[in-house]
């Protein structure tokens, strides 16, 4: 099967005026490993120009009114709904999704419009008794400026939308740097974007840019001052280049970086439900979420009944071509995904793992990297148990205490996501609390990863700390001014002091 002539097909579905053909940066699609693209890519000395046009933009959206701007994202938000279908799809084509995750992007970002929208009526700030009378405090949240939008390959197009309903609806321009080897996700976003913009009518040139460049582009837009914001999701590797970068010239950064998650099963889980967990989270996109579950710290009680139902489920899932039938684990991104899985698992080998999986899984196409997700056993929390491959590799330990399969789940650099199955609500309520989880994202009888958009997404230590999509994550595309009013005729001075002239 070849899919260049079916991407050409979206292009013109959705209207994007685009030459797929002729281009410096080939395409591949990982379900076949065949090319099926050609497009152009920015180069780093053009970024300078394009920021200034970027700011441009931002300088005239800044003064249409929220609720204005709100309506952008409803325009968005209608577009995404008429365009899902193809718009998943191309997900699928460009980076391995099954339909349904495809799908389930575009969807996400169709809410993340919709909480946009509301939000454009919601952008609100506190007032503050002051100490001096006759006098008023309050915040006032503005805009920023050029929001710099950096993302990763596995989700193309949900995390910009995070990012730019956010951005936008908050009175920001954007330009965006997709991964290079997701281009055709953004450049199709871009187009739905644009048609959002003809029918919204007056909104500025260049209030929403992409680039489509290589790493000294996407270094081009951390360093320059005029980028107010740079949101960043990627691998925490790259996050401790790009952060220093950022904070050496004082800009904003909401940095998305690395996830090594875990999930505990407690004696008391479902361990139905949990068996399923661990397999959407550990399978499902081909392990290659940055909210996969990674470790799993199993209760001695219940150890020798889930774990075989699990190795059942991993040995039973089907592997291959997603648009093809109905397999449920595609295809792993590229190459090095594969290499960097395949030396993780010599290094679980070499620590005395016992491995089911992992081996290479023939489709027939020579550069489609698809595999049998792994599960491996391990008797010590170490080594190479403590870092992330982003690929489906689950790592079994056991425990007996809770506090120890708590502090080995806190134990590693990063900390994005974790999970307890469990109906002991000592459990649960310890997992929650300042005792428990020290991750962004600590849940109950659910799993790490399929986070909805209404929460605040993000994680703490070598993830980041950066929040985006819901809660109050809009307050990072915007900046607070306290503003202190005297309607009194006196000039009182805080804290007494006293200055008589
Ligand atoms: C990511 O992998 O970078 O919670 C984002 C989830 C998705 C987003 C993942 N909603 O798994």
């Amino acid at each position: 099967m070849n899919y260049t002539n079916e991407v050409a097909d979206i292009f013109k579905a959705i209207a994007a005026d685009h030459d797929l053909q002729n281009g410096d940066l080939a395409v591949t699609s990982p379900l076949n490993g065949e090319v099926i693209a050609h497009v152009t890519m920015t180069k780093a000395d053009e970024v300078e120009a394009i920021v200034q046009k970027s700011h441009t933009a931002f300088e005239q959206w800044r003064s249409f009114t929220a609720p204005r701007r709100g309506e952008l994202l409803r325009l968005l938000g209608e577009e995404l709904r008429t365009h899902k279908d193809a718009l998943g799809r191309l997900v699928s084509i460009e980076a391995g999704k099954i339909p349904s995750e495809g799908l389930g992007e575009v969807q996400e970002m169709i809410d993340i419009c919709d909480f946009a929208v509301g939000l454009s009526r919601q952008l609100y700030g506190l007032t503050i008794v002051s100490e001096r009378p006759g006098h008023r405090m309050m915040e006032n949240w503005h805009p920023l400026g050029v929001v710099g939008i950096i993302s990763a390959f596995n989700f193309p197009v949900a995390v910009w939308s995070w990012n730019s309903a956010l951005a936008l609806v908050t009175g920001n321009s954007i330009l965006w740097k997709p991964s290079e080897k997701t281009p055709l996700t953004a450049m199709a976003c871009q187009a739905i974007l644009k048609r959002a913009l003809d029918k919204f009518g007056d909104a500025p040139d260049n209030l929403a840019q992409l680039i489509i460049g290589a790493g000294d582009v996407g270094n081009a837009m951390v360093e320059n001052h005029n980028v107010a914001l740079i949101s960043a999701t990627g691998s925490t590797h790259m996050g401790r280049i790009v952060g220093p970068k950022i904070a050496a010239r004082f800009g904003k950064s909401i940095l998305e970086l690395g996830g090594n998650n875990a999930m505990i099963i407690a004696p008391s889980a479902d361990l139905e439900m949990a068996t399923n967990a661990a397999a959407f989270g550990a399978m499902g996109t081909a392990g290659q979420r940055c909210t996969s579950t990674r470790r799993l710290f199993v209760h001695d009680d219940v150890y020798d009944q889930i774990v075989p139902r699990i190795k059942s489920a991993y040995k039973s899932i089907s592997v291959g071509n997603p648009l093809d039938g109905d397999n449920l684990v595609g295809p792993l991104i590229d190459k090095d995904a594969f290499d960097n899985m395949q030396a993780s698992l010599s290094k679980a080998r070499e620590q005395g793992a016992n491995i089911q999986g992992g081996e290479r899984h023939d489709t027939g196409d020579e550069n489609a990297y698809y595999v049998r997700p792994a599960v491996a056993e391990i008797s010590e929390h170490e080594g190479i148990v403590l870092q992330e491959t982003f690929a489906p590799i689950l790592y079994i330990m056991r425990y007996k205490e809770l506090n120890d399969a708590i502090t080995m789940q806190n134990s590693v650099g990063a900390g994005l996501s974790s999970a307890i199955f469990t109906l002991n609500l000592r459990e649960a309520e310890t997992f929650l609390s300042a005792m428990g989880s020290d991750c962004g994202i600590a849940n109950v009888n659910i799993g790490t990863s399929g986070a909805e958009i209404g929460g605040a997404f993000g994680g703490e230590k070598e993830t980041g700390g950066g929040r985006e999509s819901g809660s109050d994550a809009w307050k990072a595309y915007m900046r607070r001014a306290t503003n202190t009013i005297n309607y009194s005729s006196d000039l009182p001075l805080a804290q007494g002091v006293s200055f008589d002239i």
